[in-house]
């Protein structure tokens, strides 16, 4: 009884250990047959920080704070065409941009909406999946303070 207890909490141990080694592997969360999201908060963060906010999926933003600041992360994607938003929330209009840079893309500038709450990016990222396998994502400072939420990947024809 004792032994068993043991290896389930060897197992435990072992099983939290390599989540925290694989935080660049976000979790693919399902939202429907065609749109799943990643939390920015469970990439592999440099220079950026974690911070409560209400209302932001999983209760989690990460703040862009210098030149050197950037989030990254791999996800495994079907092959195929996917338009993807960032939601984010810039506290002003000098707070809200970001550069993101998908699979073999260049980099591209985005901001959000509108300030003040949780949005969309004002124009998506368009991205072509040439096979099925590993897609890297790098989100980093355009203008300092801008609160990353979550990145969502719809499959598009
Ligand atoms: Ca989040």
């Amino acid at each position: 009884m004792i032994r068993k207890t043991m290896i389930v909490v060897l197992l435990l141990t072992f099983t939290m250990l390599t989540g925290c080694a694989s935080m660049n592997k976000p979790r693919i969360q399902k939202v429907g047959k065609d749109v799943f999201f990643v939390e920015v908060e469970e990439f592999k963060l440099t220079n950026a920080q974690v911070q409560e906010l209400e209302g932001a999926s999983g209760g989690k933003v990460v703040v862009l704070q210098d030149k050197n600041s950037k989030a990254e992360a791999t996800i495994q994607l079907s092959k195929g065409n996917y338009e993807i938003t960032v939601y984010a929330l810039g506290p002003s209009y000098d707070e809200d941009a970001f550069y993101i840079t998908v699979g073999d893309n260049a980099e591209e500038r985005r901001w959000t909406e509108n300030i003040g709450e949780i949005l969309p990016t004002l124009d998506v990222v368009n991205l072509t999946q040439e096979a099925d396998g590993p897609c890297d994502i790098l989100i980093s400072l355009a203008e300092p303070n801008v609160q990353l939420d979550r990145v969502e990947f719809k499959h598009v024809p």
